[in-house]
């Protein structure tokens, strides 16, 4: 990476310190923003709109702009207070070229709003700049207009006024680094899922949004706040009460709101945020809250008379089955933990956050004995679901339909017994696993071929997905248990890797069982054990010479490369099974040539929301998302 000095007036103290500080977070843009992949990349955004939100929260600004350029840039604009540009006591120079070069709060230019530490969150916008080709800068403030520009980090010219302004306000524009970023093409879904997330949990903002390439512009804008994004997330579902219950408390310095509306469904969606982060993981505060759920509607259970007091009591999965809910607090010092830093750490909050909802939930029942009763009853028949299917699952087992030690049997084991090196391979039928099994290397993994119509269990509910028979025996084999009882110090295979076919059913199983984990075994894919297999989709011929793609663009590439026309031959691999055992080995499953991809909860989440249209009730949504998907699924299916 080129750090060549950037082009400073003057070499004073000052000036060096900047320097270092660009230096560190460009040799080290991973300690800042997590990685430099497609994530990293968006987490640029994310730090500058996070900044702008922070004006919100003050109560200073009310609409920000958000505008990917067709020259690769992106903008933030905002009608805040404007970026202080007053001569900074320390430094000597304007505080905006401080806050852009090396603070991202001098105390006297604190905003005094929840701070955002610990994680990859927060840590600047001086970050930004070091990362990016340019930025430049726009302030208006106390009636003029302010101006710079700076080249990965440093200022190219000194603070100019630029004339006069009639509001106030702050516009970041910057383009990202292609020294840095392993890839620099904004991805405008996630973008705008990240806006629309911040404007439910933001309510007083408006959040525009455009797309110049794409000709596309968005306003968000939810003044029912959480309690819409609740109703949000059940828009596809049958609610079974209307307005959703809203509670906010504060607990010593945490403030806690929540927001709870249950559907007729099966499945819990909660998702929850700390200072406006997403802790994809959950944490301290998710823990609290759902120790409140199972207590609160226990209690009230016994009180109303819904649960005999001899009767055992509700669990957490009973109360849960059919909640959409959100959960966002604001906490002073918070602490992410895990991989990605979408955990928090903070024990005390667990404490506050289940001390609010347990009074403010009994409160919410007492008041409304309608919904309260609805709720009992629905608790009560997941209970019994529970019961029954328990029986049924040990039935299944005296019955010994499970052969060999509880194994299945169309599970191909592997010889080693160190969960840590053993990797279960998950194809799509007999022929498929059959060419897996004898191209693995049998020390370490093993093969599991799913058979059946596991993908059209009636619109598949994901309840009665676990009475089909390869999906259980999936469970099995992984080990680790399912729902609740989630214990990964008995999984079996550290590397859980989907190996389906690179058509429409392919992709339709992969999300099936994607959704699986993430509602039933989400520590599967928290904690980083399922991975998706790259199979190639062509193999490239000429002479003896020959190579394999594994997407189109690589295909053009190696066909230019070989020369166009005569004596290439292409093959299309519509399926696992149009490879021998050794061609699938070396592509796909030898560690070393193969290229494995890790699932994130991110992609889980995504494979969720895909399941719940294509599995869902609505004909509509289904219909729009298979005509706005048609391309990528037809490209699939040639
Ligand atoms: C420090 C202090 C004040 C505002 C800001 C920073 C500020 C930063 C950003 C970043 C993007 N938009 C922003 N808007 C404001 C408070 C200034 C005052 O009290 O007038």
């Amino acid at each position: 990476m080129p750090d060549s000095p950037p082009p400073l007036a003057t070499y004073d103290a000052s000036s060096i310190q900047v320097l270092e500080g660009l230096q560190a977070v460009r040799k080290r843009p991973g300690m800042y923003i997590g990685s430099t992949d497609a994530r990293g990349l968006h987490h640029l955004i994310t730090e500058v709109v996070d900044n702008s939100i922070d004006e919100v929260l003050a109560g200073a600004c009310t609409d920000i702009s958000v505008t990917l350029h067709s020259d690769g840039s992106c903008s933030v604009a905002d009608n805040g207070r404007g970026i202080p540009i007053e001569e900074h006591p320390k430094y000597h120079k304007p505080a905006l070229e401080i806050v852009m070069t090396i603070l991202h709060a001098g105390s006297k230019f604190d905003r005094g709003t929840y701070k955002v530490s610990g994680g990859l969150h927060g840590v600047g916008v001086h970050v930004v700049n070091a990362l990016s080709e340019w930025l430049e800068v726009r302030v208006k403030r106390s009636g003029r207009e302010y101006y710079q520009r700076y080249q990965q980090g440093a200022p190219v010219a000194p603070l100019a006024d630029v004339g006069p302004a009639e509001t106030t306000g702050t516009e970041i524009r910057f383009l990202p680094d292609a020294t840095v970023f392993e890839t620099l093409a904004f991805d405008r879904e996630v973008v705008e899922r990240r806006l629309k997330e911040l404007s439910f949990l933001n309510p007083t903002v408006t959040i525009h949004f455009r797309d110049e390439a794409a000709g596309r512009e968005a306003s968000y804008h939810h003044a029912g706040g959480i309690s819409e994004f609740v109703e949000d997330l059940n828009s596809s579902l049958t609610s079974l009460f209307a307005p959703p219950i809203y509670l906010h408390a504060q607990r010593d310095t945490t403030d806690i709101e929540v927001a709870i509306q249950y559907n007729d469904g099966y499945n819990e969606t909660t998702l929850a945020f700390v200072n406006n982060i997403h802790t994809f993981d959950g944490g301290t505060h998710v823990v609290g809250l759902r120790a409140a759920l199972t207590r609160t509607f226990n209690d009230y259970a016994r009180r109303s008379g819904g649960l005999k007091g001899d009767k055992e009591g509700l669990t957490g999965e009973d109360v849960r089955e059919g909640l959409a809910c959100v959960l966002s607090v604001k906490v002073l010092e918070p602490q992410f933990e895990g991989q990605t830093k979408a955990r928090l750490g903070n024990s005390e909050v667990k404490g506050q956050v289940e001390s609010a909802v347990n009074d403010k939930l009994a409160e919410f029942l007492e008041e409304h004995p309608a919904v309260g009763q609805t709720l009992i009853a629905k608790a009560v028949r997941a209970a019994q679901a529970r019961e029954a299917a328990r029986k049924a699952r040990e039935l299944t087992r005296r019955k010994g339909l499970l052969e060999g030690g509880g194994l299945p049997g169309k599970l191909a084991d592997c010889h080693s017994r160190n969960p840590a090196e053993c990797e279960l391979f998950i194809v799509e039928g007999d022929s498929a696993g059959g060419t897996a099994k004898q191209g693995r290397d049998r020390e370490f993994q093993a093969i599991l071929p799913l058979w059946g119509k596991i993908l059209n269990v009636e619109k598949a509910r994901l309840d009665k997905m676990l009475q089909n028979d390869a999906i259980r025996a999936l469970i099995t084999a992984i080990g680790a248990g399912v729902g609740d009882e989630v214990d990964l110090t008995k999984l079996r295979y550290h590397k859980i890797i989907l190996m389906t076919d690179a058509d429409v059913d392919g992709a339709h199983i992969r999300t099936l069982l994607l959704t699986l984990f993430y509602r039933k075994m989400n520590e599967l894919i928290s904690e980083g054990h399922v991975y998706i297999a790259q199979a190639p989709l062509y193999r490239i011929q000429k002479g003896t010479r020959f190579q394999y793609a594994y997407s189109d663009e690589e295909r053009d590439r190696i066909l230019a490369e070989f020369g166009d026309g005569r004596g290439v031959t292409m093959q299309r691999y519509k399926g696992l099974g149009e490879m021998n055992a050794e061609q699938l080995a070396e592509t796909t499953m030898r560690p070393g040539p193969r290229t494995l991809l890790r699932v994130t909860i991110e992609d889980a989440i995504r494979a969720n929301e895909i399941f719940k249209i294509l599995m869902g009730e609505d004909v509509e949504p289904r219909r729009q998302y298979i005509q706005e998907h048609a391309i990528e699924v037809t490209n699939l299916d040639v």
